[in-house]
């Protein structure tokens, strides 16, 4: 174990080892001086998030967490927890479901293996850019995703939020072709919809959620993994891989996912006040990415990346031709299929 992922682990376990503890009472430590004059509050949430502090994912929730608790007179205390502090994806969509967490960002790929039509937005090269994304997910598309999750549970507040363009890195080779990925060992997170595409790919794909992958990378147990460039940048991947590839397969986001009896819970005016602001903040976060996703391949670049340009149509053909959009065509349905294709066209 090098000295950093020592200290990384020492980290987590210091501040796992603090909330488990003291529980709600870190909470109070740590806010407890803005407060000090009001009210203890009614509703104390917990919100996990994969990402680490920095990406604009969590700064934007943080926000809105504290526009919450100011314009709530501290009645709803929402409490951010980033970068998998409360345990994997897998853990924490559990937690979630049990009610042992009240509010979770979730990959809709991910959240297929509770709600599988949640990963349709995954479909590979479904949307050629953003303005095509938010008019199917701020529209038809993700609010039939939105149905499907209240049937199990779970609350999706109304805008999704951007993960982003998914790019493949690697350490050993780039990935210029899809001859390329032919055996390639590829981290992948743990969703049916990208073991499946990344078969097609013809590559090997080994399902690791987030909070594993660095060091997946870095003990070389995958050559690469893909991800939008601010979780590269955030979650510090091009430490441990050489190249880029803007290869851009699929677009990717996050629903807040609230656990139903904690927003039930909640009078209507709390309810009213809290989708006000996380939704709002889940636009700035766009705007935020929409940014970052220029400026970050200039910084990605200084720490020696070097980015490839691919041709698409190679690996769409290729997907294609191993089946993949049939096969998921008859997964999802005809029904689900024909929203997505009245916002991406015909696909395949
Ligand atoms: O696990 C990933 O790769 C991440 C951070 O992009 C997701 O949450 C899907």
């Amino acid at each position: 174990m090098t000295e950093k992922m020592a200290t990384r682990s020492t980290a987590i376990l210091t501040r796992r080892g603090l909330v488990a503890a003291s529980g709600a009472a870190a909470g109070v430590t740590l806010f407890g001086i803005g407060r000090s004059r009001a009210a203890a509050p009614e509703f104390s949430y917990k919100l996990a998030t994969n990402l680490a502090a920095e990406h604009p994912l969590n700064v934007r929730a943080k926000e809105a967490a504290d526009r919450i608790r100011q314009e709530s007179g501290g009645r709803l205390d929402i409490q951010l927890f980033p970068n998998n502090q409360l345990g994997s994806d897998t853990d924490a969509l559990s937690q979630l479901r049990s009610g042992a967490l009240e509010m979770f960002t979730l990959s809709g790929l991910i959240l297929s293996t509770l709600v599988p039509v949640a990963s349709i937005n995954g479909i590979g090269f479904a949307f050629p850019d953003y303005p095509a994304v938010w008019k199917a997910m701020d529209g038809g598309l993700g609010a039939h995703i939105r149905t499907a999750i209240a049937k199990s549970g779970l609350i999706a507040m109304d805008h999704i939020w951007d993960n982003g363009f998914r790019h493949i890195s690697s350490s050993t080779r780039p990935i210029i072709t899809p001859a390329d990925l032919e055996g390639y060992k590829i981290r992948v997170p743990v969703s049916p919809l990208w073991t499946s595409m990344f078969k097609a790919f013809g590559a090997s794909p080994i399902s690791i959620n987030a909070n594993e992958m660095y060091s997946a990378l870095q003990t070389k147990i995958a050559e690469g993994q893909e991800n939008p460039l601010a979780a590269i940048w955030t979650m510090r991947v091009f430490e441990v891989q050489k190249y880029i590839s803007l290869t851009g397969h699929m677009w990717d986001g996050y629903w807040l996912l609230v656990n139903a009896k904690a927003w039930q819970a909640l009078p209507e005016d709390l309810r009213t006040l809290a989708a006000k602001h996380l939704n709002a903040s889940a636009l700035d976060e766009r705007a935020d990415l929409e940014k970052l996703n220029i400026s970050l391949r200039k910084d990605l670049e200084g720490k020696g990346i070097e980015f490839k340009t691919v041709d698409k149509e190679p690996f769409r053909q290729k997907l294609r031709q191993a089946g993949f959009f049939a096969e998921w065509k008859g997964k999802f349905g005809d029904d689900s299929w024909s929203v997505l294709e009245t916002f991406t066209g015909k696909i395949a």
